[in-house]
């Protein structure tokens, strides 16, 4: 039975905004504190544990507070690195998952690919399609980011190949050579990335990522290409020209590089985040996303939007890429975080005739879908976009407050939505910057060189917004 049978829209248990004054953010001890520091060292005894910041109390972390293993209550605005859409234990999904539905599909796990339940059809259409990108109606689920990175990349490649061969099947050729890795089964075919942007770890993705050293060395990786992203000035009502040199150049150069390997490799897809997330917070304008589009048109390449980390409300909208105003709807959009569970939109036009070549054994989760469908009728319900864009607002104004004031530490300072990061003066900086605002109860994340970045969940409200200014204001 479909969820919305289940629990009627307007009966969905609400969290009350406001709540959050009530429990405010209380450090007692030092972050990561003696119970963290514990079962770090315990658990550094089976794995590496460097990345660990500190152990959580998931069952107390509520709303926007995340309450760790030392009953320290710490206001999140990292979230997960950008992926609780409505805050901790939010009340209606605590609710959907116990619906009889969800149970069910927590204990009996499908391979959805090959037996789908019974419900699985109504909830793709309240979960993913009722807040589908302009110009999408098709959807494929996936496990994690980069899973959906790999498959809407297998997806490109192989409409590549099915144009050049004029719309036929592969022939025996192609099956026997692609058997040793070997032309023409396995094509010589690149797919484009920008420097400093992110798409995954895994070995595919991986050579699409182009981040940091340490996430890629040791690891062979496919021989493609990677232009650089434009890097903007800011503030951007003051550089207007600069900037339309700088996108213009990288859009130069993405064409040069197209020309540059049709012959040996042709670039049967292009990826981009619609602001590089990992990469530093770099945005760029609607006119270079525009350009793009335009160029992977002209040379029949894939033109896929990684959404994974922009995607799901954070920027003020569902999609970042729909303020772009593109002529047509990208051919992709991958997506991940905010949304529960992995996956990508994608044009009919790509989809693989054969079964089987988009496929593993789980390909998603119903009960995550089932999360999915939830969150969706709570940010309709609540009018949680709106809300991004309210805080959103707060937070720029206040931040550009502090840029003024503070114009050694704090510079550069973008954003769309609460999707908004600025640069220290140094990586050290930054570092101390993240664990001064973590001893005072605030929890952020940095990216890029030395960037900080706000990812808080689409509930953070004004109130946030104010304790989160007023902390930084202390630390800074
Ligand atoms: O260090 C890491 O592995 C991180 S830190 C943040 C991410 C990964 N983000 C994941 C991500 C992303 O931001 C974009 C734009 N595309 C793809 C991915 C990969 O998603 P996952 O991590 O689910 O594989």
């Amino acid at each position: 039975m479909a969820l919305r049978n289940i629990v009627p829209k307007l009966m969905l248990p609400s969290i009350r905004l406001s709540s959050a004054a009530a429990i405010p953010k209380l450090v007692t001890s030092s972050v990561p504190g003696p119970k963290s520091q514990q079962m770090k060292e315990k658990l550094g005894t089976i794995q590496n544990t460097e990345a660990v910041n500190f152990f959580v109390d998931y069952e107390k972390s509520q709303g926007n507070y995340i309450v760790d293993v030392d009953g320290n209550r710490i206001l999140d605005a990292f979230t997960q690195i950008s992926s609780i859409p409505i805050g901790y234990n939010h009340p209606a999904l605590i609710e959907a998952v116990q619906s009889k539905s969800a149970v069910t599909a927590s204990v009996n796990r499908p391979a959805l690919g090959m037996f789908p339940p019974a419900d699985f059809i109504d909830s793709v259409d309240d979960a993913f399609l009722s807040i589908a990108p302009k110009g999408f109606s098709h959807v494929q689920q996936m496990a994690c980011g980069t899973c959906a990175v790999e498959n809407a990349l297998k997806c490109a490649f192989f409409k590549y190949r099915n144009d050049e061969r004029g719309g036929s099947e592969p022939v025996e050729v192609d099956m026997t050579s692609c058997m040793n890795n070997e032309a023409p089964g396995s094509p010589s075919l690149a797919a484009m990335s920008f420097k400093s942007g992110f798409h995954g770890r895994t070995l595919g993705s991986l050579s699409l990522t182009r981040t940091k050293p340490i996430h890629k060395v040791d690891v062979p990786a496919f021989d493609w290409p990677c232009v650089d992203f434009p890097i903007l000035k800011y503030p951007l009502e003051e550089n207007v020209a600069d900037n339309e040199k700088i996108e213009k150049e990288c859009l130069a150069k993405v064409e040069e590089t197209f020309h540059k390997w049709k012959s040996s490799k042709p670039i049967a897809a292009l990826i981009v985040e619609p602001i590089q997330a990992e990469g530093g917070d770099n945005h760029a304008s609607p006119h270079f996303f525009q350009g793009l589009q335009k160029i992977c048109k002209e040379h029949n390449c894939a033109f896929i939007i990684d959404e994974v980390q922009t995607g799901g409300g954070p920027t003020g909208q569902m999609w970042a890429h729909e303020t772009w105003n593109l002529p047509t709807p990208p051919d992709f959009v991958t997506f991940s975080k905010k949304m529960h569970i992995a996956g990508f939109y994608y044009q009919k036009s790509f989809e693989p005739k054969q079964g089987y070549r988009v496929f593993n054994t789980w390909v998603g989760d119903p009960l995550r879908l089932s999360l999915l469908k939830t969150t969706v009728q709570v940010i309709k319900r609540d009018s949680l976009l709106d809300l991004a864009k309210k805080s959103g607002n707060i937070l720029m104004d206040g931040l550009n407050h502090l840029q003024a004031s503070k114009p050694n530490m704090i510079s550069r300072l973008r954003g769309m939505g609460t999707f908004i990061a600025f640069d220290l003066p140094s990586e050290e900086l930054r570092g101390k910057l993240i664990n001064d605002m973590l001893q005072k109860g605030v929890l952020i994340g940095g990216c890029g060189k030395t960037a900080i970045r706000l990812r808080p969940s689409l509930i953070f409200d004004k109130n946030e917004c104010e304790i989160f200014l007023s902390t930084l204001e202390k630390c800074l």
